[in-house]
């Protein structure tokens, strides 16, 4: 049977998890960064892009493994915000107590906006063995902004985003709902052709 091992370098649990969700029935085996305790520094993320930020992550664990490696660089962006918090999503909810707080944020500033179209993107960067240069693949969810959070299922800003594929707020999406249309999954799913070539 098919058995693929790729070591995902990331510090985001719950990003680990989507891609073992998605993957796993796949016959991927995923190992995440924390799994395998090494001693490394972290790398600075500041590209950019969400290409070179994914890419910094995905070299800096590179030269500690022998299967090939894969960093996620994601953001919500709002069109009204002119795309903010984007690459900056992590760090801009770091500068709040919490996530609900960064959400509360983010709807104050649509205050009196018409436009709440949101998106949220994926970049995935493959780093394998087998090819001679980085690869990526994007992913991206199109929907708008909440006039409040709704629902704790998900992660970061998914209760404050609501899909249009499947008319699904992101907050109260089962994990097999939100895998189903997530900028993840679409970006995944190139990954998984990839190595079904
Ligand atoms: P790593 O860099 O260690 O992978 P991170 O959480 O810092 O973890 P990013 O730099 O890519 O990852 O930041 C992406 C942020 O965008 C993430 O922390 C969330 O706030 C947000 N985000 C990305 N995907 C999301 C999703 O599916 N649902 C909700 N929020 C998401």
């Amino acid at each position: 049977m098919f058995n693929k091992v790729i070591v995902l370098a990331t510090h985001n649990k719950h990003k680990l998890e989507e891609f073992r969700e998605i993957m796993v029935p796949h016959g991927f085996t995923i190992y995440g960064e924390n799994d395998l305790n090494l001693e490394k520094d972290e790398p600075k993320e500041d590209g950019s892009t969400y290409e070179e930020n994914a890419y910094i992550k995905a070299k800096s664990l590179q030269k500690y493994v022998k299967y090939p490696v894969i960093a996620d660089d994601s953001g919500l962006e709002i069109a009204a915000l002119n795309s903010f918090p984007g690459l900056h999503s992590a760090r801009f909810a770091s500068t709040f107590k919490s996530y609900h707080d960064a959400q509360l944020e983010l709807i104050r500033r649509l205050e009196n906006q018409k436009n709440r179209e949101a998106r949220f993107v994926s970049v995935i960067c493959l780093l394998d063995p087998n090819s001679q240069k980085p690869l990526f693949f994007r992913g991206v969810a199109f929907g708008y902004i909440l006039e409040e959070p709704k629902g704790d299922y998900g992660f970061g800003y998914d209760p404050i985003f609501h899909s249009y594929e499947k008319d699904l707020d992101w907050g109260l999406a089962k994990k097999e709902e939100k895998d189903a249309i997530s900028h993840r999954r679409k970006a995944i799913d190139q990954l998984i052709l990839y190595f079904a070539i």
